[in-house]
């Protein structure tokens, strides 16, 4: 994650200075929160919903990674004529399956031993000028081009049948030392998806097998590798989309990475079948408190004993079940004066190395917890070669850092400042722009 930060230079002024002040930027909230139901919900729910595979090219799975191998695998038998690169790609998990594949860096053509009888001349042949195959330049200051192919799909054994994942393969020629070299990206990515009715309301759900292991089953009681969990991902504010199907990323605001979900101020139990193709869901039955937050609608992901979890916040107040909570990152809206939204992003960064902030719900209690406005600025600035380079950096009442301000969709990216001499009078003025 970048740290958000903003830079600009102006001529002039000679003095370095610090300073910190509070940015009238975000619109107050304009109604007082009231606070949520506190009871229990009457009969506990529980439901069983199937689910069925579907492909999904968006997102990138974390499979056990690809990597270039130095020669021809001496098991292979047959392969196309070319002077061929040979790469090895390790599915996740107990299975530890390779799957050979051989790409053409001079003509643009790749194949991958789907069917894992060691002849590369009876699988789908690739070739990337005639398929559908995109190519894009890299960083200027890496040099070179990415060639990504259309998806290739793959049947691996697996718990109750087979699982059918999809795999990009990206061979990127970099030129940063003056040859061509390939290598291989691949994003295996698949679902198993459904819906099932929550209390009145239909609830997409999708699992991820996030390891690639042919299970979904998968979540580790330890946080400390979490990328490589299976996920359970819902569409928890009924936009009709899954995060996750835009975002390249399983953790979005609708991502969980265990079979405890809190949504709708209700603990869901998730029972997966090892294949994926069904799931029960029950209702645990949890004494509650409340959380008081920032006023204004917001998201507040946090990590509880049950894995991720991402409380929603109406006019500031969301129901959560009592323990201990840390807080990760947020997103806040709130509406100003023409009915315009605005929101802010949050993160605490300690919170990637367990060290960040964390907060106490007491069952039947009310709890307040600091985060969003007022935003307090600081500005760094640095004499350099005539120039002063200011820094602005953005926090919020919790010390978290707030890379990111929108109005609607739209980032706003700038801010006029001017700059007081000890007299205060202003000896510069100017607009930074997020850097
Ligand atoms: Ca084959
Ligand atoms: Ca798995
Ligand atoms: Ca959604």
């Amino acid at each position: 994650m970048n740290h958000p930060a903003t830079r600009h230079a102006f001529p002039g002024a000679g003095l370095a200075f610090c300073a910190t002040f509070l940015l009238v930027l975000f619109p107050p909230a304009a109604a007082t929160a009231q606070e949520g139901p506190g009871k229990e919900g009457p009969a506990p729910f529980a439901t069983t919903v199937e689910l069925t595979y579907e492909a999904n090219d968006a997102v990138p799975a974390q499979g056990g990674g690809c990597h270039r191998l130095a020669e021809r695998p001496a098991a292979l038998t047959k392969t196309p004529e070319g002077d061929l690169a040979f790469f090895a790609l390790k599915l996740g998990g107990a299975t530890g399956q390779n799957v050979t594949i051989a790409y053409d860096p001079e003509n643009k053509t790749l194949v991958a031993d789907c069917n894992g009888n060691n002849d590369l001349t009876d699988d789908m042949f690739l070739d990337f000028t005639s398929q559908g195959g995109v190519a894009s330049p890299l960083l200027p200051k890496e040099g070179g081009t990415a060639y990504r192919f259309p998806p290739i799909e793959l049947s691996i054994p697996a718990a109750g049948g087979t699982v059918k994942y999809r795999f990009k393969c990206t061979p990127t020629h970099l030129n940063t030392t003056g040859e061509l070299f390939p290598f291989m990206e691949l994003h295996p990515s698949c679902w198993m998806r459904g819906k099932f009715s929550l209390k009145g309301r239909k609830v997409q759900v999708a699992l991820v097998d996030g390891n690639v292991n042919g299970r979904y089953d998968e979540f580790p009681v330890s946080k400390a590798s979490f990328t490589y969990a299976d996920r359970i991902l819902l569409d928890v504010d009924g936009d009709g989309v899954i995060a996750c199907d835009k975002l390249t990323t399983y953790l979005g605001y609708e991502g969980f990475d265990s079979n405890f979900v809190w949504m709708d101020n209700t603990l869901l139990e998730f029972t997966i079948a090892p294949d994926g193709r069904s799931a029960a869901i029950k209702e645990v039955p949890t004494e509650t408190g409340s959380v008081r937050g920032p006023d204004g609608d917001w998201t507040l992901s946090v990590t509880s004993s049950k894995g991720l979890w991402h409380i929603r916040g109406v006019d500031g107040v969301a129901r959560v079940p009592a323990g201990k909570y840390g807080k990760q990152r947020y997103v806040l809206s709130r509406k100003d004066r023409e009915g315009a939204a605005w929101s802010i992003v949050g993160m605490w960064p300690a919170a990637a190395l367990g060290k960040g902030p964390t907060f106490t719900v007491s069952a039947g209690k009310k709890k307040t917890v600091k985060f969003g406005p007022p935003l307090k600025a600081s500005l760094q600035t640095q004499l350099q070669d005539g120039s002063i380079e200011i820094t602005l950096t953005m926090a919020g009442s919790g010390g978290e850092q707030v890379p990111g301000v929108y109005r609607e969709a739209d980032r706003v990216d700038s801010q006029n400042y001017s700059v007081l001499g000890p007299d205060g009078a202003p000896v510069g003025k100017g607009t930074m722009t997020y850097g």
